[in-house]
């Protein structure tokens, strides 16, 4: 259709929460829509994720992003001027193969998922239909925002080495009342966390949750308890954390470095299952051993049935990972984020394969992000039960929690939020 063909597609260099530069893409129609997208970005990165370009000069030390958006504007964009903004498959299919290598590490993630975004924003908008609907028509799930409140690991300067302690709200009776709830929460931990190690220790950390000077897994559940009873949610909150193995395993020793001791494989499993044992409400551990351990990830899905056990680095949301994830038992849900494989496309088949293998699929946010909304629409179109969506605090948290709440509001009576459901592969 003549007026949803693409009339100009422009890139720019912007800056995300962390004041490190990332790529907005602006695709504009012939009929006068357009679609814009920010791409969002990792600190703890996983060894498999997709490229993202990098500049590597003297400007913004090294993390500029001027080539990601060169490529867009000299190679993606005369591809795409007149084709179908609608035709997503197959625009993300072209840059596929301009890119020509297995990781986008040629015209970089980031340049290949902003397009991709914008793209689907572009169709949207044309079709004059929200995001989340425009992918999918069926779209009715709001889905349980696992909401970190303490941060460790490389996303905060305290001592702990999981990266984030999360609660989910999975007693509210829809999304915007879980998100009056996290929000108490919070207030919760706020409080708790002046009173016991005064006020410096309610700076936030990369993720949005605060980063306090806790020493160990079991001080940092402590308090969350603790602060969710303060609240009067025990009946309504279950836990999930992000171990994310990989950043404190020594891979010359084969041991992770874990509150002042060494453990291997088997050590780290029985710490994790003491864990879970002694906090029953927690109900998903994501990266649990690094990120090529599917031996041991298999052992300890086994072990820990009834566990959610979320690969992140582990999968990097390719679909060749997932694969041998199913085929090997290890793990059993998919942690999905668009820009470790840098394209919608890539990502939906991804989150789909998982789907049809008996895998649960929880949404993502990575720590550096903007006020850009468009995973919010991705998490509703594919129905998911869970995203992790960091801190409630911060406009590039708010504004993601808040387009829920909108979608939540739009979808009216066919809305459902995913509450005690979360769990997809559950009866
Ligand atoms: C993670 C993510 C998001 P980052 O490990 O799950 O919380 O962190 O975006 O820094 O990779
Ligand atoms: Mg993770």
């Amino acid at each position: 259709m003549k007026g949803r063909s693409i009339s100009s597609v422009k890139a720019l260099e912007i800056v995300d929460n962390r004041g490190m530069p990332t790529v907005r893409v602006r695709v504009r129609t012939e009929n006068g829509c357009s679609g814009t997208a920010d791409v969002p970005c990792g600190s703890s990165t996983g060894t498999y994720e997709a490229r993202e370009l990098r500049d590597g000069d003297e400007r913004y030390r090294g993390k500029g992003v001027r080539k990601a958006i060169h490529n867009i504007e000299e190679f993606i964009a005369p591809r795409l001027l007149g084709m179908d903004t609608t035709r997503q498959r197959d625009i993300d299919l072209m840059m596929i193969d301009l890119d020509g290598t297995k990781n986008k590490s040629k015209l970089g993630a980031n340049a290949t998922l902003g397009v991709s975004a914008a793209v689907a924003h572009a169709g949207a908008a044309s079709c004059g239909l929200p995001l989340y609907r425009y992918l999918n028509a069926h779209a009715y799930m709001l889905p349980v925002p696992q909401s970190c409140m303490v941060n460790g690991g490389l996303h905060a300067g305290n001592d702990l080495e999981f990266q984030e302690y999360c609660v989910m709200p999975v007693g509210a009776r829809s999304l915007a009342e879980a998100v009056r709830l996290l929000s108490e929460i919070n207030l919760s931990c706020k409080d708790l966390l002046a009173e016991k190690y005064g006020k410096g220790a309610t700076n936030a950390g990369e993720d949005g949750g605060f980063a306090p000077p806790m020493k160990s897994a079991r001080e940092a559940m402590d308090f969350l308890y603790r602060a969710v009873h303060k609240a009067g949610f025990e009946n309504e909150v279950v836990y999930g954390i992000d171990v994310a193995a990989t950043h404190f395993y020594d891979k010359d020793r084969r041991k992770y470095l874990l509150e002042g001791t060494e453990k291997d494989r088997d050590e780290m499993i029985a710490f994790l299952k003491d864990l879970v044992k002694e906090y029953p409400g927690i109900v998903s551990l994501e990266d649990p051993l690094f990120e090529d351990d599917y031996e041991g990830t298999s052992l300890i899905t086994r072990e820990l049935e009834g566990t959610m056990i979320i690969g992140d680095d582990f999968f990097t949301t390719n679909i060749h990972r997932v694969r041998k994830g199913v085929m090997e038992k290890a793990s059993n849900a998919v942690l999905w984020k668009p820009n470790m494989i840098g394209t919608v496309t890539e990502a939906f088949e991804t989150a789909h394969y998982a789907m049809q293998h008996g895998f649960s699929v929880v949404v993502s946010e990575r720590s550096g992000a903007t006020e850009d909304t468009t995973l919010s629409d991705l998490t509703v179109a594919l129905n998911a039960g869970v995203i992790k969506v960091g801190g409630i605090r911060g406009s590039e948290r708010g504004s993601e929690y808040n387009r829920f709440i909108e979608i939540e509001d739009e979808l009216g009576t066919s809305a459902a939020y995913a509450g005690r459901n979360f769990d997809k592969t559950k009866p």
